[in-house]
């Protein structure tokens, strides 16, 4: 879904029925690992040896997220490679690997792994501090790099034996694998590049890798095969019709079967509801007509003479999870004039320096920042200004309402564009009266706090 590029200007309603399929063919037809939104998106592992042992060299291995708006979330990464020759790994710190494997060639002092193929996850956060090192131990979790780079990376520190000891008789290792935790990451081979270098904390001295080589691998939605998780609803002040998310946004193959889906009515199956203590990652959503796990919900909500004002609301339908450090990236034509965001952090994303319609919106820390699981606390909301370029400013054809929107960086469901709220045909521009306002106002309340 991702990689199909959609025509983002206006909503296409002369482009013949034939010429918009070929379209869609033409732009779906290429399954590259690429993200229109983040075009240089990815996350690269550097392996810096830090020195030499007489039977191989200890290594500190970085994962860096350089993704924009795309995050690690618990139960966090996984990293897999296949080692060149017969190496093994003496010791790490700041991480482990899944499994030990057959030692069975050592006697005495046995190696922390010996698997050809060895399974590395981070340790979890209150390790001791002799088993750490800088950026380990947060259970795997990488926040986004605009989110917060100083914890968008992970370092473990490796010993390994049985392995080249000169940068002539080291080999790489291959096939290196992501898992975050699911699939959806290609990781490309591993190049030698110039060796890092490190500045101490005073800066007074720089320090530097002995080999360095870097691994980079890409998402794909493709790959990761997932049904989307989140769809879209939208309304308006000007038309009172609420356009709720598609039927079935998410998928609807087991709504009939028993404990498929939460009704928040019969309060006996709720509160069987695993919480606390339980590590579950499945969704368990509420029983909704989209059985999306997330709802973002647009709101056309003032026309100003120079600003107009949109409310947003991410609505938490799984009572799974509760989402930490969740960001939105919503791309619409006037965010190159937004003005203020009420009570979410914002950033503007230029993924091509002349186009600056996409911002990525996400929440105050220790305020709003944790989306708790569904129920009556699961939502969070803010409201945008945006500033009116009166060339192009206009209610008609759904102009006012977003092009493009992810949670989390998947791609969420829109309406389709025929059953966006439309213009009355007289009141293009008129001020809004408060009669509409209340009833506009009533309904987006019953319609947000209701069950659907
Ligand atoms: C990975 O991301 C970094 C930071 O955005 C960028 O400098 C680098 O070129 C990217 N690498 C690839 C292979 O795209
Ligand atoms: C290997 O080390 C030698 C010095 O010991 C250096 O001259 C050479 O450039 C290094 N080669 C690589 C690939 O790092
Ligand atoms: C790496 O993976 C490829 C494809 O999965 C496989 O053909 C190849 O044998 C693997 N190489 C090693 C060294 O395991
Ligand atoms: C290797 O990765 C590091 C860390 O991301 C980066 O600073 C460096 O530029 C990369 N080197 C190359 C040649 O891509
Ligand atoms: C739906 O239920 C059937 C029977 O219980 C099961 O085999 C199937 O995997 C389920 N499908 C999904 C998408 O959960
Ligand atoms: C979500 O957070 C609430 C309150 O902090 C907690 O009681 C609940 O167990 C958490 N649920 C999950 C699935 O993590
Ligand atoms: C994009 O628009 C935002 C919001 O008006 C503005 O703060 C930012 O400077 C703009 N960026 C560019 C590159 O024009
Ligand atoms: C509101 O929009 C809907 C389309 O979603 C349309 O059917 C309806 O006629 C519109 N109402 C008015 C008053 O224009
Ligand atoms: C809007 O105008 C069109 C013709 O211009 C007319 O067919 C339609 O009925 C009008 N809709 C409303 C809600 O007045
Ligand atoms: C009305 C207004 O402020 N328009 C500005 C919107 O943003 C573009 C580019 O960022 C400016 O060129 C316009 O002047």
């Amino acid at each position: 879904m991702e990689f199909c590029v959609m025509p983002i200007s206006g909503f296409f309603p002369k482009v013949t029925a034939y010429t918009l399929l070929l379209f869609l063919l033409l732009s779906c037809s290429s399954t590259e690992a690429y993200d229109a939104l983040d075009p240089t998106g990815n996350i690269t592992i550097k392996w810096d040896i830090i020195n030499w042992t007489p039977d191989g060299y200890v290594a500190v291995v970085t994962i860096y997220n350089f993704q924009q708006y795309r995050h690690i979330q618990a139960p966090g990464w996984t990293l897999g490679w296949t080692w060149a020759k017969k190496e093994v790994i003496w010791n790490m710190v700041g991480g482990q690997t899944t499994e030990q494997g057959d030692c069975s060639r050592y006697k005495a002092n046995l190696p922390h792994c010996c698997k050809k193929n060895p399974t590395v996850v981070d340790l979890m956060p209150g390790t001791p501090y002799n088993q750490q090192i800088t950026n380990c131990c947060r259970g795997g979790v990488l926040n986004s790099w605009v989110q917060d780079p100083a914890t968008a990376a992970s370092s473990f520190q490796v010993s390994v034996g049985a392995a080249g000891t000169s940068n002539r008789t080291v080999r790489v290792p291959k096939n290196f694998t992501l898992k975050a935790p699911g699939p959806g990451y290609t990781c490309g081979p591993a190049k030698i590049v110039k060796p890092s270098k490190f500045v101490t904390a005073d800066k007074r001295r720089t320090t530097q890798a002995q080999m360095t080589w870097n691994v980079t691998c890409i998402y794909s939605q493709f790959l990761a095969q997932k049904t989307p998780t989140c769809c879209v609803s939208l309304s308006s002040f000007y038309n009172e019709t609420i356009v709720p998310c598609q039927t079935c946004a998410c998928g609807c193959q087991n709504v009939t079967q028993p404990g498929s889906c939460i009704n928040p009515k019969t309060p006996h199956i709720a509160s069987v509801v695993p919480s606390s203590g339980k590590t579950n990652y499945t969704p368990l959503v509420q029983c909704t007509n989209h059985m999306c796990p997330i709802r973002v919900h647009w709101h056309v909500k003032l026309n100003y003479k120079e600003y107009w004002r949109v409310k947003v609301t991410i609505t938490n339908f799984n009572y799974n999870m509760n989402y930490t450090r969740w960001n939105l990236v919503v791309q619409h034509p006037n965010f190159n004039n937004l003005t203020t965001v009420f009570s979410f952090n914002h950033k503007s994303l230029n993924p091509y320096a002349s186009i600056n319609d996409t911002a990525m919106l996400w929440g105050v820390k220790f305020y709003n920042d944790l989306l708790t699981r569904a129920g009556p606390m699961g939502n969070v909301q803010s409201e945008l200004l945006f500033q009116k370029d009166q060339a192009t400013f206009t209610f008609e054809k759904g102009w006012a309402f977003p092009r493009r929107i992810y949670f989390n960086g998947e791609n969420c469901v829109m309406p389709p564009p025929e059953a966006y709220p439309w213009l009355p045909n007289t009141s293009s521009s008129r001020p809004v009266s408060t009669f509409n306002l209340v009833m506009t106002f009533l309904s987006a309340m019953t319609f947000l706090y209701g069950y659907a």
